[in-house]
């Protein structure tokens, strides 16, 4: 449809028509004529928000991260966008389809160094250095086309967060814009049958194969639990692959359960992952390991090494590779029985790492199947990547391999805001909760519903425990002065509890989830009182 308007009101039409129904933000003079755009259509589009542009980022990434939609936020240019930074480079982490709009100084003025308000030296160069991919709009002609190709980047191939900016003085300019309907996305590239049939090959060699799945993977859960089947594989998985297949089931395997089969293993099939558990984590290898790699992203295929490779989508290239199995896998002897058992093992081992494991038990025990879990960079956060088992995908919300502390909190609203429906419970330490602690008024304001567990042991935990074991106890920076968290949360409005012991966490929990509003729940502890997680995910440790 061919129409007189504005940049503003063609970028907001595109948004629609590429089925955007939330965006995150804080408006400010650069983007006041978007924000009118906003406006004309809001109805169509909801507008949250926030209290920090951090805290819109990580909500548009909470979004994305638990939709698998593209999550899109708005924030005005310089300090605006660079308060954005963190959760941008999390989206990279995670291969997280998140959308950047933002605008520019006046296009005129743009690199020449006049000191204009929010001004940098170079915004695009620096937004293109953190996605992605990253583009200008010089004129209303070309918004269309431009985010058309964002959302094609966010969601072809290994998704990304993208960024738009468009100049203050280009978002007022009309023109006849031909608003053409969304983009769609590339096919995924053709499935090799020559790799498929290599990569058979070696599954029907193998005697132990195990199957290692990423967020690359999480839509591809009956192909791969079919795979798993048919040849007898535990899967097992990081962060975002988890919940792939579920660990209440035969096959899914937590990390700490896999890891104990993990040096008999003599195959890997990694799908969708960096395979950051095994080279830095695990580190370990077993002897004359072969590995078959399935990923969309050819790139990924050369940085580490692997026998077989399959670019592919995940789906597609697993159900290729059930088709070829078929028929020619011999019927496996079941290893339910030694599946069953490592877990067994595993959960008896970490069950000594507490008190988080007996607070994640009964957050598992109260959390609905297919509520979120959002977790954070701490002692609860960490433990939980093994103790905490995951049942569907996308349920389980991480942060990547970027572990930036306070990013778990304002992802949860985000979560929230996207599944209004779902149970979402954030856990926070005292240091990482405090990062985006604002962000309880966009809660209250608008009826995000999240629940939040705050494990307050006045310090960072982490940091304390990391001088007191290999810095001989020279103690600096760790120690932290808080508020009482109930009154806090209670003052912004919200609903709050405390609760000392996992039987009040429990209670608390119960009643949390028949509130009407957001609960905040502190759990109060001693500095230090946390056993040590990290034997679990970096066994080559004797653990810190
Ligand atoms: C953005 C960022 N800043 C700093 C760190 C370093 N860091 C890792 S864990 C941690 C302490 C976390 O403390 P808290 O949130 O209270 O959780 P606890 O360990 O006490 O459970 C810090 C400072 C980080 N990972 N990310």
């Amino acid at each position: 449809m061919r129409k007189i308007v504005s940049a503003a009101q063609a970028i907001v039409d595109s948004l629609i028509e590429h089925g955007v129904d939330t965006i995150f933000g804080i408006p400010g003079v650069h983007t006041y004529k978007l924000f009118d755009a906003l406006y004309e259509r809001r109805r169509e589009i909801r507008f949250i928000g926030s209290r920090h542009e951090q805290g819109a980022a990580y909500m548009a990434y909470g979004y994305a991260k638990s939709t698998g939609k593209v999550g899109v936020y708005t924030c005005v240019p310089g300090p605006g966008v660079l308060n954005t930074t963190a959760a941008l480079c999390t989206a990279y982490a995670a291969n997280a389809p998140v959308l950047c709009l933002t605008s520019e100084i006046p296009a005129a003025d743009i690199g020449r160094g006049f000191g204009i308000l929010h001004e940098l030296p170079d915004q695009l160069a620096t937004l293109r250095s953190l996605t992605k991919w990253s583009e200008r709009i010089d004129h209303p002609t070309q918004a269309p086309h431009i985010l058309a190709e964002a959302f094609r980047q966010m969601t072809s191939g290994r998704p990304g967060p993208v960024a738009v900016e468009c100049p203050w003085d280009t978002l007022s300019v009309t023109a006849l814009v031909d608003l053409s309907g969304p983009a769609s996305a590339l096919d995924p590239p053709p499935v090799d049958p020559g790799a498929v049939e290599s990569a058979a090959e070696l599954i029907k060699q193998s005697k132990r194969p195990m199957i290692m799945v990423g967020g690359g993977a999480v839509d591809a859960s009956s192909e791969i639990a079919q795979l798993a089947e048919l040849i007898q594989a535990p899967v097992t998985a990081h962060r975002s692959g988890r919940g792939i297949v579920g660990e209440d089931t035969l096959h899914g395997l937590g990390l700490a359960a896999a890891y104990k089969a993990w040096l008999e293993t003599d195959l890997l099939i990694a799908i969708g992952t960096r395979m950051e558990l095994q080279y830095l984590r695990w580190r370990k290898f077993p002897p004359n390991l072969k590995v078959v790699r399935i990923d969309i992203d050819p790139r990924e295929l050369l940085r580490r090494p692997c026998d077989v490779g399959l670019v592919a989508d995940a789906k597609l290239g697993v159900r290729a590779l059930n088709a070829s199995l078929a028929g020619s896998e011999a019927q496996r002897p079941s290893r339910a029985a030694e599946f069953a058992s490592l877990k067994s093992q595993a959960r008896t081992e970490y069950e000594s790492v507490q008190p988080q494991v007996a607070y994640l038990d009964v957050i598992r025990e109260v959390l609905p199947r297919d509520g979120f879990f959002v977790e954070e960079i701490c002692q609860v956060g960490f433990t939980a990547r093994f103790a905490l088992p995951v049942y569907a995908p996308r349920t389980y919300v991480s942060c990547g391999y970027q572990d930036n502390l306070g990013f778990g909190f304002m992802t949860a609203l985000g979560v929230k805001a996207a599944n209004p429906d779902k149970v979402v419970i954030s856990v926070c330490g005292d240091g990482g909760f405090m990062f985006g602690v604002q962000e309880l008024a966009t809660a209250v304001h608008n009826q995000i519903n999240l629940i939040s567990i705050v494990f307050n042991n006045r310090c960072f935990g982490n940091v304390l425990r990391d001088q007191k074991t290999a810095f001989d106890g020279h103690f600096i920076g760790e120690s932290l002065t808080n508020p009482d968290f109930v009154k806090l949360a209670q003052s912004f409005g919200a609903k709050a509890y405390r609760a000392a012991n996992p039987a009040e966490l429990k209670s608390a929990l119960t009643s949390a989830l028949n509130d009407s509003g957001p609960v905040l729940i502190e759990v109060p502890s001693e500095p230090g009182a946390e056993a040590s997680p990290w034997p679990f995910l970096h066994p080559w440790s004797a653990g810190r």
